[in-house]
């Protein structure tokens, strides 16, 4: 009886080293993978944009090494852009707030941004449903220290349409 209950754990021991060694593979290859994305990517980025007013990924890290950044929006939603459209906006976290208030005001067919509005650094056409836009920027454009927002400024989303960014 006890043979056989050192011989079932000595089993399960066993099925548990290869789980642990498979788990610890896979961790590893995954790692490998998103170096090489991230190798691949660093002056730009995409970001997705979707029915339920959120921003993926939601933080962005800009190179200092970086000479131009580009944003590229995906929107990944069904809904056009009439009633669920997206911009992508950037500014100082400062300005974020009074450049949705203008930009609400200024509405679609200016894009939801004032014209001439100069607290914007860099800004992406509204779109709808399976559209994407792009907007590429100087990175001597932003400084070390200051804290960077990015939002939608359509019709009200900038309450939960935000992110941040960082020069790093
Ligand atoms: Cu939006």
């Amino acid at each position: 009886m006890s043979f056989l209950n050192t011989r079932a754990l000595a089993n399960v021991v066993k099925v548990l080293a290869c789980v642990v060694g498979a788990v610890f593979s896979l961790a590893a290859t995954q790692a490998q993978a998103t170096d090489k994305n991230s190798a691949a990517a660093t002056c730009s980025v995409t970001i997705q944009a979707d029915d339920a007013y959120h921003f993926i990924p939601n933080h962005v890290d800009v190179p200092q090494a970086c000479q131009d950044f580009t944003v590229t929006l995906k929107h990944t939603g069904h809904l056009p852009k009439a009633a669920m459209g997206h911009n992508w906006v950037l500014t100082t976290k400062a300005d974020a707030p009074r450049v949705a208030k203008d930009g609400l005001i200024a509405g679609l067919d200016n894009q939801f941004i004032a014209p001439g509005d100069k607290r914007v650094i860099a800004a992406t056409p509204v779109i709808g449903s399976n559209e994407t836009s792009q907007v590429t920027f100087s990175v001597s454009e932003l400084k070390p220290n200051e804290t960077y927002a990015f939002q939608c400024t359509f019709g009200g989303h900038s309450a939960l349409m935000q992110g941040s960014l960082r020069l790093e």
